[in-house]
């Protein structure tokens, strides 16, 4: 099974997507997702013009050697950048095998540990009525687990919270879904760490009032907060049994999490912007957080991200999956493959793309009763209509970020 082409498509249907497309000499197609939010091009320029012309004759199946060839063999280790492009390809070797071997993919993963994945929808408002109802149209859409965000007094617009984006084309657009914006230059919001914390209590309380005590409760600080105010916040939070309080600080200073750890018995979630087995060494061997939060996207495919989670296995710290719109169906199938087959599954991130995505992107993925499956066929179940993604060419879209009051840049 040589590899004869290997194509890097950019499609901006509903948001920019990079997919890595091989094909190979007896006529197979393996799709991987290279998606990096609001960085898309530089994947694109580091797959095409750096790694594609490597694939060429290489065998398909050698999988790990692929990887390995990529990662030490290009000397300039780790990073989103390669990470993302090593993961597409990553994903387009394994989602051959499984159609070489007419099989679902996580079968070769070692086959299903569950009947579904539980996911978790994002629910936000800016204030309570709004966040009700938001919650009570996640429930009715299946959800059995769901994030909570919330807008603070005082502070205009905020990361999660549906509410009018700052760029004209964006007016309306449901901000919970997509926090990137087709825009030449990123849209610039507030923050006020000791606003927040004052809130954010308040609005558990009100949640679990109205919901009861069941139904799982997540919530994203941001990277926003200092270890001490993480430690504050996870303390005033353990009264309404959060599933967990994810990235609470930056998470560069691995060694941080120890004084919140000391603080708190709110379970912690951390990882989306982390991209190595190194990253999270010290996390996972002091077991300072009890879910992995990366993306099979961004954390060099599906042969990395099953290394981190073994690992993380001998802990019992969980997965927790990034699983944003800027994660393309293709990462989702992966995702959705390797967490049915591992035993540490915790709870997978979902949020339902748009129509124009899933016309480009054909899937057997389902979602049911709040569940999700990748479905049976051979490979990843994902197809890529590479006309219908020729009508979307890319678009410039930045993730927005912070400014505090006095105008200093806040992380975001
Ligand atoms: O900010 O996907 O938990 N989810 C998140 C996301 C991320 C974006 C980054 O591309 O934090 O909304
Ligand atoms: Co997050």
């Amino acid at each position: 099974m040589k590899i004869e082409r290997a194509e890097v498509i950019v499609t901006s249907p509903d948001r920019n997507f990079v997919t890595l497309k091989v094909t190979t000499d007896d006529g197979l197609v393996g799709l991987g997702d290279a998606t990096l939010n609001g960085r898309e091009l530089a994947v694109a320029s580091y797959l095409a013009d750096h790694v594609a012309p490597l694939l060429i004759g290489r065998d398909a199946h050698r999988i790990e050697d692929t990887w390995q060839f990529l990662y030490r063999g290009g000397y300039w280790r780790r990073g989103p950048v390669t990470m993302a492009a090593i993961s597409a390809v990553d994903v387009a070797l394994w989602d051959l095998k499984a159609k070489a071997a007419n099989l679902p993919l996580y079968q070769l993963l070692g086959g299903a540990s569950r009947t579904g994945l539980l996911a978790y929808g994002h629910a936000s408002g800016r204030d309570l009525p709004e966040l009700f109802d938001s919650v009570r149209s996640h429930l009715e859409q299946g959800y059995r687990a769901i994030r909570i965000q919330t807008g603070v007094p005082g502070l205009r617009a905020i990361y999660g919270i549906a509410s009018n984006p700052t760029s004209e084309a964006n007016k309306g657009v449901r901000y919970d879904h997509e926090p990137a914006q087709r825009a030449a230059r990123p849209a610039e919001e507030d923050w006020d760490s000791r606003a927040y914390l004052r809130h954010v209590p308040g609005v558990f309380e009100a949640v679990r009032n109205e919901f009861g005590p069941e139904l799982p409760l997540l919530h994203d600080a941001h990277h926003r907060l200092t270890p001490t105010q993480a430690a504050q916040l996870g303390k005033a939070l353990e009264p309404y049994d959060l599933f967990w309080l994810e990235d609470c600080t930056p998470a560069e200073n691995q060694e941080s999490l120890r004084f919140v750890r000391q603080h708190t018995t709110t379970p912690l979630a951390i990882g989306e912007v982390l991209n190595s087995i190194w990253d999270y060494q010290t996390i996972i061997t002091e077991r300072l957080i009890d879910y992995v939060r990366s993306a099979v996207t961004h954390t060099g495919g599906i042969t990395h991200l099953k290394r981190i989670m073994e690992f993380a296995a001998l802990y019992q710290i969980k997965s927790g999956f990034h699983g944003p719109t800027d994660v393309s169906p293709v990462g989702m199938a992966a995702a959705a493959h390797l967490g049915l087959a591992i035993h540490n599954f915790g709870i997978q991130e979902y949020m339902k793309h748009g129509a124009r995505t899933d016309a480009v992107f054909g899937q057997t993925f389902r979602f049911t009763d709040g569940l999700i499956h990748p479905g049976d066929e051979p490979g990843l179940g994902v197809s890529l209509d590479v006309d219908e993604a020729g009508r979307y060419p890319y678009q410039t879209a930045y993730l927005p970020y912070n400014r505090l009051a006095d105008g200093t840049v806040h992380d975001w």
